[in-house]
């Protein structure tokens, strides 16, 4: 009987510890989750410096990519599809969607604020 009893008392105790731990985990991981997709989809404002159409490059001056934690400054992007570059042109005024894909910045989607 009163293995039973230290059984059950071990068992809510180790509920008790284990419970509030594991949905903290649930919690942070619902959060990584959603900072995740809301961070891949949030646009970053730029200015369009260089066009490289034919390598399908642009240089950016972009201000903070925040799903990337980097602060503003001007580089080089690779752009997944070079056809829209054709619409842009040094000067321009853009709101772009840069993820980090293999090491490489890739901007998946940029469009002109004209
Ligand atoms: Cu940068």
């Amino acid at each position: 009987m009163n293995t039973i009893k230290n059984i059950l008392a071990v068992s809510a105790l180790a509920m008790g510890i284990a419970m509030p731990v594991s949905s903290f985990a649930q919690a942070t991981m619902d959060q990584g989750k959603m900072n995740m997709s809301q961070a891949s989809d949030s646009m970053t404002d730029g200015e369009v410096k260089k066009i490289d159409a034919d390598n399908g490059k642009i240089t950016l001056k972009h201000g903070d990519i925040k799903n990337l934690d980097m602060p503003g400054m001007t580089m080089v992007f690779t752009v997944r599809d070079k056809g829209q570059l054709a619409k842009l042109k040094p000067g321009d005024k853009v709101q772009f969607v840069v993820v980090q894909e293999g090491g490489k910045m890739v901007v998946t989607d940029i469009q002109s604020m004209r």
